[in-house]
């Protein structure tokens, strides 16, 4: 199983109450306080770590607590700090309060680490009140409570092009002929249960891109159809859409239909999909009706489209190459927002 959305509890350490006590010696029956602090609870914090694909590991044990700090103790000893805890989760990973359902955290890229939730201050110790005026203190105070969370994690795919389309399009196929990543074919709709993510390289260009393959989505997959937006959540970061359709309509698919509906549910799960930019790779063009059907389709979009076959290869020096360019062309966007923002915070 491949889990990308558990419920989960975390709660920081509480802190460590601070102790009353006061020095007795053999010489000093009536000795100055001793009372120590109490150490710091322990806090939690997520960083994202390439090397952990899922969160498997959440789902069979959501519960996750820091140690407390240690109390107080006589002869002025102060109580350890309880450890942080560090949770690896995998890249793309947001934290969603389960009660305001308000995102509170999301890590990126490896090694991007957020503080969650603090653990409690510990108390004072008796000594700590010592004062010209107050020899022998009597008041010490109780260790703070960790902060605890009830949360939703969900990972959000990262990668530069989605590949979306209906079941059994080639999507899968594709990836294994363009990328590092070796997802699952087969001639029976989603063969795919998870999105997988390749590395498409650029050799000659010192280039490269990642480009994720996204189970089948069929009509109705905003409402939860199939595999539903399960996995359309897994595009929203991507900065390139590539759409594929099966230009022969096996099975008696409808290549114009199948796009419009492709479309529809993109727009339905969130408007913001359509906006970004669309490539459509016309897939199966070794079949016979392909091209006839491309003509078709052609006539009604104006869109950029790639017819290919993954067969023969056909068309994918043209597909890669207009990948990279859309690809490039949103990475210097978003550097440029970036850089304008940058600006505008230093003045
Ligand atoms: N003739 C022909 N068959 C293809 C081509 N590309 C893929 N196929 C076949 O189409 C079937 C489906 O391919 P997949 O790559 O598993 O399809 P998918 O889009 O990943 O499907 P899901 O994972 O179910 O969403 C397989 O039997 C492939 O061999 C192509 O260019 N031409
Ligand atoms: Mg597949």
């Amino acid at each position: 199983m491949f889990y990308d959305e558990v419920k989960v509890n975390f709660k920081a350490g509480n802190g460590g109450d601070g102790c009353f006590s006061f020095r007795r010696g053999k010489y000093e029956p009536k000795g100055g306080p001793d009372g120590g602090n109490g150490g710091r609870g322990g806090a939690v914090y997520i960083i994202a770590d390439t090397n952990v694909a899922d969160l498997t590991d959440y789902h069979y044990k959501p519960g996750w607590k820091a140690k407390n700090g240690e109390p107080g103790r006589g002869s002025d000893q102060h109580g350890a700090n309880g450890t942080d805890i560090l949770l690896r989760v995998p890249v793309g990973t947001v934290v969603i309060d389960r009660e305001t359902e308000d995102p509170v955290a999301e890590v990126l890229a490896h090694g991007d680490q957020v503080l969650l939730l603090e653990g409690g201050f510990g108390g004072k110790g008796n000594e700590t009140f010592k004062s010209s005026v107050n020899q022998a203190p009597r008041q010490f105070t109780l260790g703070k409570p960790g902060e605890e969370g009830e949360y939703r994690l969900v990972v959000k795919t990262i990668a530069d092009v989605g590949l979306i389309g209906f079941p059994n399009a080639g999507k899968s196929t594709l990836l294994n002929m363009i990328t590092n990543a070796h997802p699952k074919t087969g001639a029976y709709p989603f063969t795919t249960m998870f999105p997988m993510v390749g590395v498409l390289e650029y050799p000659d260009q010192y280039e490269r891109i990642t480009v994720a393959d996204i189970p089948g989505l069929i009509e109705g997959a905003s409402e939860n159809r199939g595999l539903g937006h399960r996995f359309l959540k897994h595009v929203e970061r991507c900065k390139v859409l590539l759409v594929m359709i099966d230009m022969e309509g096996t099975d008696g698919r409808e290549p114009i239909a199948d796009f419009r509906v492709l479309l529809n549910e993109l727009k339905l799960y969130m408007p913001g999909l359509v906006k970004k930019p669309e490539l459509v790779a016309a897939n199966k063009m070794d079949e016979p009706n392909a091209p006839e059907h491309l003509q078709a389709f052609k006539k009604k979009f104006k869109g950029k489209v790639y017819p290919i076959s993954c067969v023969s290869d056909e068309g994918f020096v043209e597909l890669k190459q207009a990948l990279l360019e859309a690809v490039l062309e949103v990475r210097l966007a978003e550097k440029a927002l970036e850089e304008e923002a940058e600006e505008n915070s230093n003045h």
